[in-house]
């Protein structure tokens, strides 16, 4: 599927244009069209993945990636570092990572509390206790300190940057890691995760036209309050969250808080996923029951907005991109005449392939296209038409320019 095709046809115009106009203007008025053309080149949509810990947000992603066990999930809660997967950008690297550490103002920042970051962590969790927060960020001060030992100033405010990517290297910086650090290899699992303060990773992907960065997070209503607060760090950094709840428990009232302050942000957007309906009993009745809940509750708590809410399994899709025993197994066991059933009711029709029935009802593609439209009519629409009216103003000033000359020449 082509993600936001309109904005790429919008982007390549302005880029041309600003390429024509750079090449035929003279030196001094040429260095602004070079500057606009660099602002063009760095933006992004911008989207990031939320919800409560183990909702399924980094399985989900990596299904959206279809790349199988990219970023890390597991059964423990796992994400404790802020990942941005940066598609296309045209300044950055067609591949690699760069992962960059706290610094000693950033510590103080964490425990003391920044403002505005603390009244969102306040607002998403009632009765959020400060101390609590502040002895954790001690801790795990404390831990970074005891796993990188002697190396531990030397990292503080450095980064590190690879040319390569793979799953093993982003565990090494994003997952929590063992709750214990008794055997923990040099080189192992989050050996950087308790000093990172954000991951960056490239990639170049065809089927996303426009640059996008992706942003996972860690969960939220986490009694680790260290990752509340991370994720509360990004909400003001994205334009369109998705917002991934549980089928079984959907919408508590720490998601409500969620999707309020998301909703109370200018033009900001917010896509409802309900992830794990495969761990429902009978899709077919249950899952319009879910949506309906959820939809119905989220009206009732936030009126006056509608939010576009999918009802999927990330698991499902996940399954589709592997071929291990496992999942050929898991596979047959998910392909039911309910299934069918499911597929024939919500959306009138069943694939003749398993592979396909699968990825129908993860719902995966029906995310991909509301963010695809989202990106082609929002958020995307108003970011591009405030450079293009900085380069009509640019443009109307080297006409001011060009007729001042000629006056003066004449
Ligand atoms: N049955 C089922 N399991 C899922 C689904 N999505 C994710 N899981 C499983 O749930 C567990 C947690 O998934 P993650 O993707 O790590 O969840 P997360 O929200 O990123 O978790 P944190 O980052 O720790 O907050 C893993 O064992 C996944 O395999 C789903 O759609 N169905
Ligand atoms: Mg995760």
């Amino acid at each position: 599927m082509k993600i936001a095709p309109n904005q790429r046809q919008e982007l390549d115009f302005l880029r041309d244009t600003l390429d024509t106009l750079e090449q035929s203007t003279d030196r001094g008025l040429r260095q602004n069209f070079r500057d606009l053309r660099t602002r063009l080149d760095q933006w992004a949509a911008k989207v990031a993945v939320i919800g409560q810990v183990k909702a399924g947000k980094s399985t989900f992603l990596n299904a959206f990636l279809r790349q199988h066990d990219f970023l890390p999930s597991d059964i423990n809660p796992w994400t404790s570092v802020v990942t941005n997967i940066r598609i296309n950008l045209p300044s950055d690297p067609a591949s690699g990572a760069r992962f960059e550490f706290f610094d000693d103002a950033d510590w103080q920042e964490f425990i003391t509390g920044g403002t505005k970051i603390r009244e969102l962590t306040e607002a998403l969790l009632p009765g959020f206790d400060a101390d609590l927060l502040r002895q954790q960020s001690e801790e795990m001060r404390e831990r970074a300190q005891k796993r990188l030992g002697k190396h531990y100033y030397a990292l503080l405010g450095s980064h590190h940057e690879y040319d390569f990517l793979s799953a093993d290297l982003l565990k090494r910086y994003v997952c929590a890691g063992p709750g214990s650090d008794v055997g923990l290899e040099r080189e192992s699992l989050g050996r950087y995760a308790a000093l990172t303060k954000v991951a960056n990773v490239y990639m170049r992907l065809p089927e996303f036209q426009v640059p996008l960065i992706l942003t996972d997070t860690p969960g939220v209503n986490d009694p680790f309050l260290v990752r509340d607060e991370f994720t509360c760090r990004s909400l003001d950094k994205s334009d369109v969250f998705v917002v991934v709840l549980s089928a079984h428990q959907p919408l508590t009232d720490v998601d409500v808080a969620l999707i309020r302050i998301l909703a109370k942000q200018d033009s900001k957007d917010c896509l409802i996923y309900i992830n794990r309906i495969d761990e429902l009993d009978d899709y077919a009745r249950d899952v319009p029951r879910v949506i309906k809940d959820v939809s119905e509750r989220l009206h009732a708590a936030i009126p006056g907005i509608d939010f576009r809410i999918v009802a999927g399994s990330a698991y499902m899709a996940d399954l589709v991109l592997r071929d291990d025993e496992e999942a050929v197994a898991a596979r047959e066991a998910l392909d039911t005449p309910e299934l069918a059933a499911f597929l024939q009711s919500r959306y009138g029709e069943v694939p003749l392939d398993a592979l396909d029935r699968l990825y129908l009802a993860s719902g995966l593609d029906e995310v991909k296209s509301a963010l695809s439209e989202t990106i082609d009519q929002g958020v995307g629409r108003e970011q591009i038409a405030q450079i293009l009216g900085d380069v009509r103003a640019e443009i109307n000033g080297a006409q001011f320019v060009l007729r001042r000359e000629r006056d003066a020449l004449q």
